[in-house]
């Protein structure tokens, strides 16, 4: 009889089957109605192929900052050490780099999901240790959402309508009767959530929308991010145009005098300033559906008629995550809260707009009023930080300035670069620029289960655990439970947990009373959940069970709020509620940003071309690509699994694209492309489908990159060889992976091109996936 262990990822929590100490299974959560195919796939964890079994030294690096070989292009040789020896060199690497150089020039913003388990959660630990110890260069925001978060903050006093504390979906069915859905609406994403989960929410949501009668216009250049089943009006837009689309619908609006006057005279300021815009009286030109049709190639009818729904109606505006990871990333957030704010409905039920609904299992779902069981990173020393997606650019020009947020900083003289539970070999834009960034810090050392590409071009690799070989507990304040995940199997090979890693090495450091406070595995896990199921007592009245039983039990349900309308309280009475804003209103027109008068940055939401798009003068026959997230896998994560091996053919990403864009370029169904630009190249198999937009080509992130050193060719179909590495604006930072123009062909129209080892790998990889 298989033994039954209860456990949980970033994708459900589940049952595991163990017989003779080895995973045979797992079973769903018994109370999930959806649970996610990427399930099954974490036995791929307990396979040797891609762990990293033992310590290791990359072969010609030396400690104390030599000048050594610094390769790093995944292609070294790795010699293993004991832990003892690696331990020693990486806490020396601290030491040191801290003595010399000051502790700024140690980056550790390591950023990445790592495992769901909120105690060994590898950067906080991480950033814990080195706090103890004079601290590190780290980062903020994140690569999901940050242009979106910094416009917010500005323009609404919070980033909460960014991140879930907002309008509940469950307001929407009975309330709303136009949605408009910018992006997706997709269980491909609802699948996930950070901290891990136990219940699947967005199937069921989309089944009551339907089934309300919710008419929804979805506007993406892909249809199927909105199921087939809900029966949408599709709006094939083309990419990183929403800007214009919402302003041509606020200026048709205007044009009317359909517009809430009262509603933008007491809960907005600087109104003037975008009205102008709308009108023309600013630039002389009018933001029509006209004008809107010639950016977004949406036909001008279709947008006058649905601008007199959105104001005859009760209307909802659902915007992606993925729309401000482009250029000019904050303006289409701020465009739409613009819009909104122009029809009116903003704090009525039903009404008004929400970014990011399911793009995560839980933004959209209900909230909860608890603290997540996480450990603490400790108080700061130093206060040294990059824009999450500004890697690259810290590691290329130390000391160079940078804005984030109105003001002026310097990026530091970065020396080491410690990596635990990310993978931006994975994450980040323009790897190729990347990789020549990556030459500069003397030491990376790299923590991680698994020998991704970033473990490959690291200098130290120390293996960590899986979830399935430790203890530990899931939950967010996006979450309804708190899962307990029991240890399934035994450390393989030499690994060892994240917890344990980093109290070795504090102990090295002269640290480990602070960083373990004398605390266990279990003695933490428990203190975890103990100081959550307090802080719910006190906020809520709602007791927790103890944690043994909650343990034994394998999850608690934790209590959440719902039915919330956001700003509600603000639009009843806003001088009792004002917002954490330069006015305490909506700010539509923003002195700080008219007064700061950034490149590129209008005080007021605006239109402005991409730096990349089909619209721009020199696009000649490339395409857009759209690099969204993997229906069958957590980004990099278990990218061997059945679940991400079902998604690609012939060993490969698929890229999908249009028939026509196809035929214009000799292109089959199932042909092996290559996709190029001025930055990188990749080759990926082709899957015509008539689902796309036109001009559009949409490959998933997540493959393991695999580069030809010569040729610079990804052979594994990662996007990020190709995508566009330059920040949303000078205000926000953030990431621009959506705005990224490429070519593509035939791969065998193009041999000439190629390097023998490419050739030879192309047709390794044929031969292996074909039949
Ligand atoms: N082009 C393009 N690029 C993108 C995006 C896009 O839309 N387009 N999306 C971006 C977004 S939204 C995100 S969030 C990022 C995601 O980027 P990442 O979060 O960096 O991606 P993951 O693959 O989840 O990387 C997590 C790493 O942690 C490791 N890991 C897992 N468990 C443990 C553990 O217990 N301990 C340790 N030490 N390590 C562990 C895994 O093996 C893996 O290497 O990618 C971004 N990149
Ligand atoms: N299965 C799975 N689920 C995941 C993840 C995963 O790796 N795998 N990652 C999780 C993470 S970390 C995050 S942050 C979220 C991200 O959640 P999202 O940002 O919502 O996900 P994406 O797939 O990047 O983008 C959603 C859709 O936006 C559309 N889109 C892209 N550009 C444009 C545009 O300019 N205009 C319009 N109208 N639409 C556009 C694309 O068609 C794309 O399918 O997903 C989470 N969910
Ligand atoms: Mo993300």
């Amino acid at each position: 009889m298989a033994q039954r262990i209860p456990h949980c990822t970033h994708w459900g929590a589940f049952t595991c089957l163990v017989e003779n100490g080895r995973l045979v299974g797992t079973e769903p959560f018994k109370g999930d109605p959806d649970p996610s195919p990427i399930i099954p796939s974490v036995t791929e964890w307990t396979k040797t192929d891609r762990r990293i079994l033992q310590p290791m030294v990359r072969e010609g690096w030396q400690p104390g900052g030599a000048a050594g070989n610094r390769a790093r292009n995944g292609n070294d040789r790795f010699i293993p050490v004991s832990w003892e020896e690696a331990l020693s060199l990486v806490a020396g690497e601290i030491g040191r780099v801290s003595q010399d150089h000051g502790n700024a020039s140690i980056f550790a913003g390591s950023y990445g999901w790592t495992s769901c388990g909120r105690f060994h959660h590898a950067a906080t630990l991480l950033k814990r240790m080195l706090n103890l110890v004079g601290g590190y260069t780290g980062h903020v925001d994140t690569y999901s959402i940050a242009a979106g978060p910094v416009i917010l903050r500005h323009v609404l006093g919070s980033a909460d309508a960014c991140s879930g504390r907002a309008t509940t979906m469950d307001t929407l069915p009975g309330n709303t009767e136009t949605l408009v859905v910018f992006g997706a609406l997709t269980p491909r994403t609802a699948q996930s959530e950070a901290g891990g989960l136990a219940t699947h929410l967005l199937p069921e949501m989309l089944r009551k929308l339907r089934d309300a009668g919710v008419r929804i216009v979805h506007v993406s250049p892909c249809k199927d991010d909105l199921p087939d089943w809900m029966e949408a009006d599709w709006w094939p837009i083309r990419p990183n145009t929403d800007a214009a689309l919402m302003l041509g619908l606020a200026g048709e609006i205007l044009r009317d005098g359909r517009h809430d006057q009262d509603f933008l005279d007491r809960h907005t300021s600087g109104a003037g300033q975008f009205l102008d815009y709308l009108s023309g009286k600013t630039d002389g030109v009018e933001k029509n559906a006209e004008w809107a049709e010639a950016i977004t190639g949406i036909p001008a009818a279709h947008i006058r008629d649905l601008s007199r729904s959105l104001t005859a109606t009760r209307s909802f505006l659902t915007l992606s995550w993925a729309l401000q990871r482009a250029h000019h990333g904050e303006h289409v957030y701020w465009s739409a809260l613009g819009l909104a704010a122009l029809i009116g409905q903003i704090g009525l039920k039903g009404g008004g707009v929400a970014y990011g609904f399911g793009s995560l299992n839980g933004v959209g779902g209900p909230f909860g009023e608890g603290v997540s069981p996480g450990m603490s990173q400790g108080p700061k020393p130093i206060d040294s930080f990059i824009p999450v997606a500004r890697i690259s650019d810290l590691l290329l020009s130390p000391g160079a300035p940078f804005t984030y947020q109105g003001e002026t900083h310097s990026y530091p003289d970065i020396r080491l670069v410690y990596w635990a539970g990310g993978n931006p070999y994975h994450h980040h834009q323009d790897l190729n620029r990347l990789q020549e960034a990556w030459q500069r810090p003397e030491t990376i050392i790299v923590q991680d289960p698994m020998m991704t590409a970033t473990a490959r071009r690291a200098d130290i690799i120390l293996p960590a655990t899986t979830s399935l070989e430790r203890n530990d507990i899931a939950g967010s304040r996006r979450s309804e439970h708190y899962v307990a995940m029991h240890k399934v199997i035994e450390p393989m090979g030499e690994a060892r947990s994240d917890y344990e890693i980093f109290s070795a090495l504090a102990r090295h450091l002269g640290v480990e009373a602070g960083f373990t406070e004398g605390r266990d595995e279990m003695g933490w896990i428990r203190h975890l959940y103990q100081q959550s199921a307090d802080y719910i007592r006190t906020a809520t009245d709602t007791r927790l069970p103890d944690f043994d039983d909650f343990w034994e039990q394998g999850w608690v349900q934790v209590p959440m709020t719902r039915d919330n309308t956001y700003l509600s309280a603000f639009r009843d009475d806003p001088a009792a509620n004002p917002l954490r804003t330069e006015s305490g209103k909506i700010v539509l027109g923003s002195k700080k940003l008219a007064e700061l008068d950034l490149p590129g940055f209008p005080s007021h939401p605006a239109w402005q071309e991409p730096a990349e798009w089909l619209g721009m003068a020199q696009a000649d026959d490339m395409l857009h690509l759209i690099s969204s997230q993997p229906p069958g896998r957590l980004h990099s994560q278990l990218e061997t699994g059945p679940s991400s091996l079902e998604q690609k053919r012939k060993g490969r990403e698929q890229v999908r694209m249009h028939p026509a864009d196809a035929r214009a370029r000799q292109i089959g169904e199932g042909d092996t492309v290559r996709l190029w630009n001025a930055r990188g190249q990749c080759i990926a198999t082709a899957h015509l489908t008539e689902t796309l937009r036109q001009g559009v080509l949409v490959l998933p992130v997540g493959a393991w990159l695999t580069r030809d050193p010569e040729s610079g060719l990804d052979l594994s179909g990662n996007p990020n060889v190709l995508t566009l590495d330059i920040p949303t604006s000078a205000f926000g930072q953030g990431p621009s992976a959506q705005t990224c123009m490429v070519n593509v062909e035939v791969v065998a129209a193009n041999t000439r091109d190629s390097s023998e080892v490419y050739q030879q790998e192309i047709d390794a990889l044929v031969r292996q996936g074909s039949g």
